[in-house]
């Protein structure tokens, strides 16, 4: 059995079920959010585990003499500074796979939102225009026809790409090593990809190699006709260069679902009519997010338990 004194600590906000699963196997210490580390050095000294939502910097692990674990909600952890939990013996782990199907589908009906434009198709209805003006305008935008390049091929990349098989587009990606067990079309740069395609998806992690490589140049080559949709992280675009971009024409819209200073979104982005934005919402259903949830505890659980997580990420996978 779990000791019930295994102090675990929730630096900030926690989804509540895992919240609730880690209450009902550990001593839980939650810190408000804006005062994660404000807690005593006796109740430093106790912690072994710690759950957050994609924040555990340097700083806050090396308060932490005894942590042996941190458990990470959400597949994209850079947050979480990894690398130095690795050398300190502090296993990292996330929550891969159980949201690959939620952000594919998420990223479907975001491409398809921003080229037909329904979400400003349903604005213009809710507001009465149709009765008043008639029908909306054509969307100057097609699925039809399109290539699509995804930047990442890795588990949510892959079943992006399976869904798109059906809308009959090509389909082809970038990533630094090439799949061997997919026919997609591997493009060996980020640049010749844009060039190549019409259709550009990111769903890349946020590492210092990808910080802003959706630049000025990657636009440019992505061309007038070019859509840009991005599910991965917003610290891989450069947003004034996307802005710029958006609104002369270098390329002709863009989906976002994630910003590169979440909350905040670039000044002047909302008023283009050529954007479909999101408020970060990939994963975020009740039965995922329960998933993720479950995933958070379990691998706290077997940490202490079996002494073994469930799923580390690859800094920590001698774990
Ligand atoms: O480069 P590779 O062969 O390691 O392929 C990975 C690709 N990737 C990159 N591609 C080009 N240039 C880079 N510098 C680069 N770094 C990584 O991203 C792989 O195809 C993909 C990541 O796949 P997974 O690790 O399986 O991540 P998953 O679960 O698909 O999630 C992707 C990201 C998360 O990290 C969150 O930031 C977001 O989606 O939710």
């Amino acid at each position: 059995m779990t000791d019930s004194k295994t102090t675990i600590l929730v630096p900030g906000r926690l989804h509540p079920r895992a919240l609730e699963g880690l209450k009902a196997a550990f001593h839980v210490i939650q810190t408000e959010p804006g005062a994660e580390m404000e807690l005593s050095a006796e109740d430093k000294a106790k912690i072994l585990g710690v759950a957050t939502a994609n924040r555990m910097p340097a700083e806050w692990i090396s308060q932490l003499p005894a942590l042996q674990v941190i458990s990470n909600f959400g597949v994209g952890y850079d947050g979480v500074d990894a690398g130095f939990a690795a050398g300190r013996s502090v296993i990292v782990t996330h929550t891969p796979d159980v949201l690959n199907d939620e952000v594919a589908d998420t990223t479907i009906g975001l491409l398809i939102n921003t080229v037909r434009r329904l979400p400003a198709a349903e604005a213009y209805l809710r507001a009465g225009k149709w009765q008043k003006e008639g029908p909306f305008a054509l969307s100057p935008l097609s699925l039809k026809n399109r290539h699509v390049g995804l930047l990442g091929l890795g588990r949510i990349g892959l079943e992006i790409a399976r869904r798109l098989e059906p809308f009959k587009v090509k389909i082809s990606y970038h990533t630094r090593n090439r799949r061997d067990d997919v026919a997609y079309t591997h493009v060996s740069s980020l640049i010749a990809l844009a060039e190549q395609v019409d259709t550009l998806i990111s769903i890349i992690p946020a590492t210092p190699e990808t910080h802003k490589i959706i630049n000025e140049e990657v636009l440019a080559a992505l061309g007038p006709n070019g859509v840009f949709i991005n599910v991965g992280r917003g610290a891989s675009v450069d947003e004034a260069a996307l802005v710029t971009a958006l609104k002369t024409g270098v390329i002709a819209a863009a989906g976002l679902d994630v910003f590169y200073d979440e909350p905040n979104l670039p000044e002047g982005l909302l008023d283009l009519p050529n954007v479909s934005a999101l408020p970060h919402v990939a994963s975020a259903s009740v039965p995922t997010r329960n998933d993720m949830a479950d995933l958070v505890v379990d691998n706290l659980i077997q940490w202490f338990e079996q002494g073994k997580v469930l799923t580390p990420v690859p800094e920590s996978s001698r774990g």
